[in-house]
């Protein structure tokens, strides 16, 4: 189904492209649909871009069929892009989340290789293209971001030559050697070739790309900088596309201000008496995703239990697990594996009112959340793959008090800059509940110097530097010739 346009859409010369509109519906009281803001960094950042270049953001927005009633446009412009229930089930929950995903996080789990949901892919990333082509005003920046829409910077520029497009992948882009499973790899690096600038979390995510495109034939990779955050460029006839790397972050100065109110420092007195104020917190939050080591991290602190070398009544590992992707099997499978392990635990090492591990099936509010990374004394973040991980940067923002210490995957994307945090092999055991052992028995000094360091490299590196760089990159703009082409907020973090 084609974009209709209507007279109230203004063309936009700054398109945002993602699988979600930033708002959701919710039904009132009679019925009606009230639309929702969905929170995120991401919108966050994007937001006063938008609202100075009359911006526009196309998306899907979050329920099937045809969008009732009409979307606020809150000084941004937002395009629905319809799916129906095939398509949700093919496209999103299958092609997206039960081959793309997992191919893409090093197969922890096996990808599925399905011809239906291939061509549902295709079909609706045509659709957000077409979507997006028409709204887009001569010469516009389209951005598009993450796997779930790999094809459409070709296919907008076969529909708009006159377009800027970057694209930003927000997972890891994996090794050649695994990425060539994929029946139609060569397709999928063609849609990304579409872009003027591919953008990963890492480098290394960067160079495997350009590794790939080169192996497929697609292009000819020269390495490099080329400009910042550009590692390379891959010459394809007639154009170049320049491949780089841009560490997503957080919005930090809004985070801090969050983790300082009061309602959070309340809550976070109130979730320590509640558990016990003679107790070490320990704290993971997570989708609940299998990429994430939920059950990695049980499974040390289970062994810890079993040897004595923590207690229920000396610790309590708090863990939010928010529910996720519910209908894709793996997901269904890596839920009841936890839950059994949490009853085990519980089971085996609970005394009455002590619970070794409280397990939180929901999703918190933002006060909730910041309330516990300030509650928290040693803070699990143990994915097997991730393509950043905000949750570490989120604690780390969290503690303008120093306390706290963070245990992290070397697997996370974030474990690139927050090189003072205790880094560990998720899947080496031992050298995993070493690392939980030693973060309760953290020398406060040391903790605070840690905490120190990590908390300088969050202020500088926020979700608006991100959104900066990249959109500078995609310019061409070098940080000497000093304009700001995107009109990207800038804005004091406070102390
Ligand atoms: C993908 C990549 C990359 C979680 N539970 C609750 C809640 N959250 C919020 C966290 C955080 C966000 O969700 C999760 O972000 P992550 O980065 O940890 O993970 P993914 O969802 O997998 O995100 C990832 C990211 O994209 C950005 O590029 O870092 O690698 O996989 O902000 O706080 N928020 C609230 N309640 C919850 O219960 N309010």
């Amino acid at each position: 189904m084609p974009p209709v346009r209507q007279g109230t859409e203004a063309a936009a010369d700054f398109v945002v492209v993602a699988n979600r509109l930033p708002v959701h519906p919710d039904r009132g009281p009679s019925g009606e649909v009230r639309w929702q803001r969905s929170p995120g960094g991401l919108v966050s950042a994007l937001e006063p871009i938008l609202r100075s270049r009359r911006g526009a953001w196309v998306g899907w927005p979050g329920s099937t069929g045809p969008v009732g009633a009409a979307l606020p446009q809150q000084g941004i412009g937002l395009a629905a892009v319809p799916l129906d229930e095939e398509e949700h089930r093919d496209y999103y929950e299958g092609f997206s989340n039960a081959t793309l995903w997992p191919l893409f996080h090093d197969a922890v789990v096996p990808p599925v290789y399905d011809q239906r949901w291939w061509h549902s892919y295709e079909r609706v990333n045509r659709r957000f293209a077409e979507h997006t082509a028409a709204r887009a005003a001569p010469g516009a920046t389209v951005w598009v971001q993450d796997y779930q829409l790999m094809l459409v910077p070709d296919l907008i520029r076969r529909l708009r030559p006159d377009v800027r497009i970057g694209f930003f992948l927000h997972i890891p882009f994996p090794p050649a050697e695994l990425l060539l499973q994929l029946p139609w790899r060569t397709e999928l690096v063609a849609g990304l070739l579409g872009a003027d600038l591919v953008g990963f979390q890492l480098p290394g995510g960067a160079n495997n790309f350009l590794l790939l495109a080169e192996r497929l034939g697609c292009g000819r990779a020269e390495r490099g900088p080329a400009g910042p955050g550009v590692l390379g460029t891959l010459r394809l006839p007639g154009r170049t596309v320049r491949v780089g790397a841009f560490p997503i972050s957080i919005d930090t100065a809004d985070f801090e201000t969050l983790a300082g109110s009061a309602p959070v420092r309340q809550q976070a007195r109130q979730i320590r008496d509640r558990l016990g104020a003679d107790r070490r917190i320990l704290l993971g939050v997570d989708r609940l995703d299998y990429t994430k080591g939920i059950d990695h991290r049980l499974r040390a602190y289970e062994e810890l239990l079993a040897e004595g070398r923590v207690t229920a009544r000396d610790t309590v590992l708090v863990q939010v697990a928010t529910p996720s992707r519910e209908r894709v099997a793996h997901y269904r499978a890596e839920r009841a594996l936890i839950e059994a392990r949490v009853g085990r635990i519980n089971g085996a090492y609970g005394e009455i009112g002590r619970a070794p591990v409280h397990y939180l099936h929901t999703t918190v509010d933002r006060v909730a959340l910041a309330a516990l990374y300030r509650a928290a004394d040693v803070m699990l973040v143990t994915p097997l793959r991730d393509g950043m991980n905000l949750v570490a940067k989120e604690f780390v923002a969290a503690r303008p008090d120093l306390g706290g210490a963070l245990v992290l995957s070397e697997f996370a994307g974030a474990a690139a800059e927050l090189a003072e945090a205790r880094l560990v092999n998720p899947h080496h055991l031992a050298a995993l509940k070493d690392a939980v052992a030693a973060a309760l028995a953290q020398d406060p000094a040391e903790g605070r110097r840690r905490m120190a360091a990590l908390r300088r490299r969050v202020r500088e590196r926020d979700v608006d530097h991100w959104a900066r760089s990249f959109l500078r990159a995609l310019h061409g703009v070098r940080p000497e010739d000093g304009a700001d082409p995107d009109g990207a907020r800038r804005h004091p973090v406070s102390a």
